[in-house]
């Protein structure tokens, strides 16, 4: 559909295994995603990918009175997106919390991403990425509130899980607030092995 746009969510080294922030099998959802990418540019539909981006002293660090430790610094490797992500180059980068006293979890929160939306005339996102409890779940949440339609990628989310039931709580947060669960199975061919 016209209409529709990818937004892949902070996939970022920082938060696949071996990060400063490393989410449980973040890196799990790299293959599913580029699936998704794959479907996406196949129908010429715009693909936006957010990364957290923070001041070496932003206020989310525990050092600075926050809850997380240091992460996705601005121009450090963790900071990049993980390496097998297959981000085209039309992708547009929507940098977030990219200021010291300001958090931002979701890629809609001081950012001019409704606003390229809109002009490129998307209603529906399909949102994937990282992580299910935090910026995945304020960028659909946001995205609803915004008057988008939100597609959740079920099959390309994970989560932090400070407590064990945060992703799972977080999902029904989102599909409450109006958000649809697909898996690439809904829309495209069944997931097969990545070539290399
Ligand atoms: C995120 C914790 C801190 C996220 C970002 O991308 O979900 N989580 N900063
Ligand atoms: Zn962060």
């Amino acid at each position: 559909m016209q209409s529709d746009a990818l937004v892949l969510v902070d996939v970022q080294k920082d938060f696949c295994p071996g990060g400063s922030l490393a989410v449980q099998s973040g890196d799990a959802v790299v293959p599913v995603l580029n699936g998704y990418v794959r479907l996406f540019m196949s129908k010429s539909l715009p693909v936006f990918a957010t990364r957290d981006w923070h001041p070496h002293n932003h206020c989310s660090f525990t050092a600075y009175g926050g809850t997380w430790p240091p992460h996705c610094v601005q121009n450090t490797e963790g900071a990049r997106f993980h390496p097998d992500l297959r981000l085209p180059g039309t992708a547009v980068i929507i940098s977030k919390a990219t200021t010291p006293q300001e958090e931002a979890y979701s890629g809609f929160q001081g950012t001019d991403l409704a606003a390229m939306l809109r002009k490129l005339g998307v209603r529906r996102l399909f949102i994937g990425g990282l992580a299910t409890d935090y910026c995945v779940k304020n960028t659909v949440l946001d995205a609803v509130h915004a008057g988008f339609t939100a597609v959740l990628l079920m099959d390309a989310i994970r989560g932090v899980n400070l407590d064990p039931q945060d992703s799972q709580r977080a999902i029904e947060q989102m599909l409450g607030a109006g958000a649809f669960g697909i898996t690439i199975e809904d829309i495209g061919q069944p997931a097969r092995a990545e070539q290399s």
